[in-house]
């Protein structure tokens, strides 16, 4: 909504297709329940307007999903966007056509219920100018478990959660899969269902979210000074304003390793990650915050069994560090069982439930698929994007993505992704990152026109520099040594690059803004 917003302001026509009936992206989308966001700490950050920005008020610190989507809807109601955005539609294919200099897309209207999609009634429109505002976790993982499709209760996936109230009350639910989207729907599950199995191929890590109403002082402190607020944040690595980093945990004594991770638990959130500088470089003084959690799970789980099947032994932060509400306690219920697929995989999908090799098959009346998303790049691909002489984005990015500044792609003139494999992305507050590449596109497009010429491209040695550089930086962080989504480990077949740029977004924006300066250095303008 941004990118119209902004593209409208600055004189072009613009036209947005979205396959959902409504606006909000990832917030229409994920309605699991327990879904929320830091807009505390993270999200105070959008930058419609100065007016929208102080009457708007948030009602906690991690505002729940609806009230996310409400002011979703709030903002495209107010800057009238959805006379722009077409609903129900599906990008099918996007080519871009040499001799014209358009981009030929086609449209599709949006399978519903299993209907087949009429490709008759498909539509297909040119434009100059072509911008990929589809989400780095926007593709459902399913996995491609045997006998899937056999099973006769009700199936979800968090990522395309029902619209309609889902109430689990007097069910057995199973929950495949622990990342973020599990551990924040599984105590709100536990509470309704009669029995819940969670299904855990991977411990996780989570601190606590310690919600609570957001207190008015602190609220009105930051709403007299945005500017500032914003300022700040952009000079931090994430863009989001936590404490910050004490500067190595190998040179404080383990007591006071203990009471700094003591004060981030109990101040609760992804700051915790942020306690030492080293914490994400240095394995030893990862330890020491993997021990410090792995402590609080044996404290709160009273099955010492359970505490130590729910208990990751990989690098803290290397898998998105998850943030809760209850989840290592909603372990103690006795209506919640815990089941290591690394002891009992799962055979197959019967008809009534999941069945496990090495033990008794598990009968359930729902599932829910927690299994997260094929990241950053599966939304993309999926597309029937082709650049020049009809090259596939497929074949161009066959042994992972390549992009310059994860703006633009090689060989794909007038193409642009906001927040794409190669930007810092999910390593950033999602918000200021898509203002940013927001703002860069429309500043990028006006250069064009301003220019009076219609063709803009990422030069393929400032790519492979880029992508050099997006490389080398992420063996410098212990993110990259296991097998997470931001290599696309979870996808079987996907090949293992790590995706989003992990320099942090102070040096990337100031990157970006000197190749604007220069000139939109590595990009030639036809
Ligand atoms: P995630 O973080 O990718 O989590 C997916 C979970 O599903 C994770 O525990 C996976 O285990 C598990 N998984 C995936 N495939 C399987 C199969 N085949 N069998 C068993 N378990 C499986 O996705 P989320 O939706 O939770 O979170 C994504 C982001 O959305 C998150 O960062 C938030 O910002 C919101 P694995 O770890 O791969 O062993």
């Amino acid at each position: 909504m941004y990118m119209l917003h902004r593209l409208r302001k600055a004189g072009f026509t613009a036209k947005v297709f979205e396959a959902g009936t409504g606006v909000g992206g990832t917030w229409y989308w994920n309605r699991y329940p327990g879904a929320r966001c830091d807009v505390e700490s993270m999200s105070y950050s959008f930058q419609f307007s100065d007016d929208l920005q102080q009457e708007w008020n948030w009602s906690e610190r991690y505002s729940a999903q609806p009230e996310i989507l409400r002011y979703a809807n709030h903002v495209a109601d107010r800057f009238d966007l959805r006379r722009d955005i077409q609903f129900r539609t599906r990008v099918g294919a996007a080519h871009w056509v040499d001799d014209a200099n358009v981009w030929s897309i086609r449209l599709e209207p949006e399978r519903r219920n299993a209907e087949a999609v009429d490709k008759t009634v498909a539509e297909t429109v040119t434009a100059r100018f072509c911008i990929m505002a589809t989400g780095c976790l926007s593709t459902a993982n399913l996995p491609d478990i045997p006998g899937r499709d056999d099973f006769l209760g009700d199936t979800y996936h968090t990522g395309r959660w029902p619209h309609e109230d889902v109430d689990f009350s007097g069910q057995r639910v199973a929950v495949i899969g622990t990342g973020s989207s599990a551990i924040q729907s599984i105590p709100i599950i536990a509470e309704q269902a009669d029995l819940l199995t969670v299904f855990q191929r991977t411990a996780n890590y989570a601190v606590p979210a310690q919600n609570a109403a957001l207190e008015p002082d602190k609220v009105a402190a930051i709403k007299s000074n945005y500017a500032r607020f914003r300022a700040i944040a952009q000079t931090r690595i994430s863009c989001a304003v936590f404490d910050l980093p004490r500067p190595s945990a190998l040179l404080e004594t383990p007591d006071e390793r203990e009471a700094e991770f003591e004060r981030r638990w109990q101040m609760g959130g992804l700051g915790f990650i942020g306690a030492y500088e080293d914490l994400l470089r240095d394995e030893t003084a990862n330890g020491f915050a993997a021990d410090f959690v792995r402590g609080k799970i044996r404290e709160i789980v009273d099955d010492p069994e359970t505490a130590a099947l729910l208990s990751p032994t990989n690098v803290i932060g290397c898998k998105r560090l998850c943030v809760d509400t209850d989840y290592y306690r909603t372990f103690n219920r006795t209506n919640v069982r815990l089941v290591d697929l690394n002891v009992t995989p799962i055979r197959e999908i019967t008809a009534t439930g999941v069945a496990l090799v090495g033990a008794a098959p598990v009968d359930v009346d729902a599932i829910v698929f927690a299994t997260g998303f094929d990241a950053m790049t599966g939304t993309l691909l999926r597309m029937d994007i082709r650049g020049r002489n009809g090259t596939p984005l497929t074949d161009a990015w066959n042994g992972g993505p390549r992009t310059y500044l994860g703006l633009a792609v090689a060989g794909f003139p007038n193409l642009f992704v906001i927040t794409g494999p190669g930007s810092p992305s999910v390593f950033t507050n999602m918000i200021p990152a898509i203002e940013q590449h927001v703002d860069w596109i429309t500043d990028c497009l006006e250069n064009v026109r301003a220019k009076d010429k219609s063709v803009i491209e990422a030069e393929t040695p400032a790519q492979d520099a880029w992508v050099e550089h997006v490389n080398l930086t992420a063996d410098t962080s212990l993110r990259s040594t296991c097998s997470s989504w931001y290599i696309g480990a979870n996808v079987p077949g996907k090949p293992r690059v790590f995706m989003p740029y992990i320099g942090g977004y102070p040096a990337y924006a100031a990157r970006c803004e000197q190749v604007a300066q220069d000139g939109y250095d590595g990009f030639a303008v036809s």
